[in-house]
């Protein structure tokens, strides 16, 4: 009898032997889309959204091939990016091998740019690092590249472009590394995330790769909230989380609901347990990896999100001024004979307008430019969740499911907020303040005629 546990350290070293072909990687890949979930092949770390392969072994070499091309990308539902990704999706697959193991990677330019990869956090040999112009030549369109190195130690890395960055990862051009130890770890669920930005007007479909500062599509292995995959783990599993930020400009606190994990590496190597301290945020700098291990002993649907908090609005925040407390009726009043749809929103903060505005809480109702998701709220068990961006839901559940998204928590009797009643507030001395009186309303802004 193997129980689960077991089972899983049994299949991490039975998989190390496995063969897998570049056509069957390259087809399950494109057969999956943007919208494939979870992983196309049997890896012993899970990327929502993405996939993880293990390659094929050759002479004792472990062989992946990479194709960078452009691709068109689902970011959430109503949101298709024109985008460039490896293999037919951003992020790339998540290559998976052993410490100790020599891997080979061939790396093919269907860009419409010339490019290189470097393999971020390895010790490779220098003329490997994929450094354009400082370790080798720039690999031109349609070259095929071959990279060849030892993979020293265990970690979480990743791989992107080393030419032209700002536009090539800005693109989405990235892809996580991971490398396991010999000997099987006491893990029972391992995620990687790869934490990113884009610069996506609201209407546009094609990334801005000349932005530097404003970036409004804050993704999680580029998707966004609610599109993002939920990490669905047993309860008491445990669980290591591999984060990796490959953002333009920012830096990511990333925050658990209802946990306390320990960060126990960077893509530098372990961090020793007596170094570890509890933490319910972990900060993910940009070009770095934190990984985080807990004890998922609460049962719920739990926030995962970017403490950020624009990096969980999207492009809601962009570009209107703030309008919290100002009354726009007669904006309204002076766009609506022009656009009809036109509604103004914001003087009780973003979502306030949204949920005065439209009590049945659909979406597809709020004028919105086509191809955006600026105003999106998704339906929860609630009400609408007022989240996008860098947000992901952690399911810990009782019974096994795999992957598969269990729907939502089914909370036990008494354990969920509600209105407070009379007898409650009577018996715990609760009193109720009265409400202030109304602000007075602002006067309208002046209208401007012309002609
Ligand atoms: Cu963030």
């Amino acid at each position: 009898m193997v129980d689960r546990r077991g089972f899983l350290k049994i299949s991490a070293a039975a998989v190390a032997g496995l063969s897998l072909s570049f056509p069957g990687e390259r087809r399950e890949a494109r057969a999956g889309g943007s919208d494939h979930r979870s992983n196309a092949n049997p890896g012993q770390v899970v990327t929502p959204n993405g996939f993880s392969t293990f390659g094929r072994e050759v002479d004792g070499v472990r062989v992946f091939h990479l194709t960078a091309e452009p691709v068109m990308h689902t970011m959430t539902d109503g949101l298709d990016v024109h985008m460039w990704g490896f293999n037919g999706h951003t992020p790339g697959p998540t290559l998976e091998a052993f410490a100790g193991e020599r891997i080979r990677i061939y790396v093919t330019n269907h860009l419409p740019a010339p490019t290189s990869i470097h393999w971020h956090g390895i010790e490779v040999p220098n003329g490997m690092d994929g450094v354009n112009g400082l370790t080798q030549p720039i690999i031109e369109l349609g070259e095929t590249y071959w990279y060849e190195f030892d993979l020293p130690r265990p970690g979480t890395f990743m791989y992107h472009p080393h030419s032209d960055e700002m536009t090539q990862i800005g693109m989405g051009l990235m892809g996580a590394i991971v490398v396991h130890p010999q000997q099987p770890e006491d893990i029972d669920r391992d995620f990687v995330i790869i934490l990113s930005e884009f610069a996506i007007r609201a209407g546009r479909s094609r990334p801005d790769t000349t932005e530097m500062v404003d970036f409004n599509i804050l993704t999680m292995n580029s998707k966004v909230f609610p599109a993002t995959d939920p990490l669905v783990v047993q309860t008491d599993d445990r669980v290591r989380i591999r984060l990796i930020n490959v953002s333009q400009m920012s830096h990511h606190p990333i925050h658990l609901h209802g946990h306390v994990f320990d960060i126990t590496a960077t893509e530098g190597g372990p961090i020793p347990e007596s170094a570890q301290w509890p933490e319910t945020t972990v900060l993910v700098p940009t070009g770095a990896v934190r990984e985080i291990t807990f004890v998922a002993d609460n049962p719920g649907d739990w926030a995962f999100h970017c403490h950020m908090l624009h990096h969980i609005m999207n492009q809601m925040g962009h570009p209107d001024p703030p309008a919290v407390g100002v009354d726009a009726r007669a904006v309204d009043e002076a766009i609506q004979p022009l656009i009809p749809e036109f509604m103004h929103m914001g003087e009780a903060g973003m979502v306030g307008a949204h949920h005065n505005g439209h009590d049945d809480h659909d979406h597809e109702a709020m004028p919105m430019p086509q191809n955006s998701v600026a105003m999106q709220t998704t339906p929860g068990p609630f009400g609408p969740i007022e989240m996008g961006g860098m947000f992901t839901v952690v399911k810990v559940r009782d019974q096994a499911v795999g992957d598969e998204d269990p729907g939502w928590y089914e909370h036990p009797d008494d354990t969920v907020a509600r209105p407070a009643t009379d007898e409650e507030l009577q018996r715990d001395g609760i009193d109720i303040p009265d409400a202030p009186d109304q602000v007075d309303e602002p006067e309208p802004p002046p209208h401007e005629h012309h002609g």
